[in-house]
């Protein structure tokens, strides 16, 4: 059994989150995903989500690609998850690339290229500016 872990805050789902959980599920048997908790992605991004963690949560456990999901509370606890979900692969987009290459002792990393033209953030500013 294959196992591979991605994480992400998968904030306003579009089509490249779908599009890097898919080619993630293709790389293995089953799919899980640590989804960054709303204190998390203050931390990281200096705002809350658009959408909370409880539908974050919903929305991509509800996607045939995902096998299981997450809360990711931490990026320092990254190995700790990698271990207990038995990863045998970390795939991530390539925005992240070599970033989590520390984690090779513990299982493969993988990076994926990005999905071009789309982001949340762009999306905000699309609407905020309707
Ligand atoms: N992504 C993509 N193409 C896009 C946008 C995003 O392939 N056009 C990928 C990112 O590379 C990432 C995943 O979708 O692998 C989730 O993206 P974000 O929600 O922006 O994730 P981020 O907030 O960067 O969190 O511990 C790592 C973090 O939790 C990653």
């Amino acid at each position: 059994m294959r196992r591979i872990v991605t994480f992400g805050t998968f904030d306003v789902l579009h089509v490249g989150h779908v599009l890097i959980l898919e080619r993630a599920r293709a790389l293995g048997d089953r799919l899980i995903v640590g989804v960054s908790s709303d204190d998390l992605n203050f931390r990281k991004k200096g705002r809350r989500p658009i959408y909370s963690q409880t539908d974050r949560l919903h929305i991509i456990s509800a996607l045939r690609c995902v096998d299981e999901v997450f809360v990711e509370e931490s990026l320092e606890l990254k190995g700790d998850y990698l271990r207990q979900h038995q990863a045998s692969a970390l795939v991530m987009g390539d925005d992240w690339v070599g970033r989590f290459d520390e984690f090779k002792s513990i299982c493969e990393v993988i990076y994926l290229p990005r999905t071009p033209s789309i982001s949340t953030t762009e999306i905000i500013e699309v609407i905020r500016q309707a």
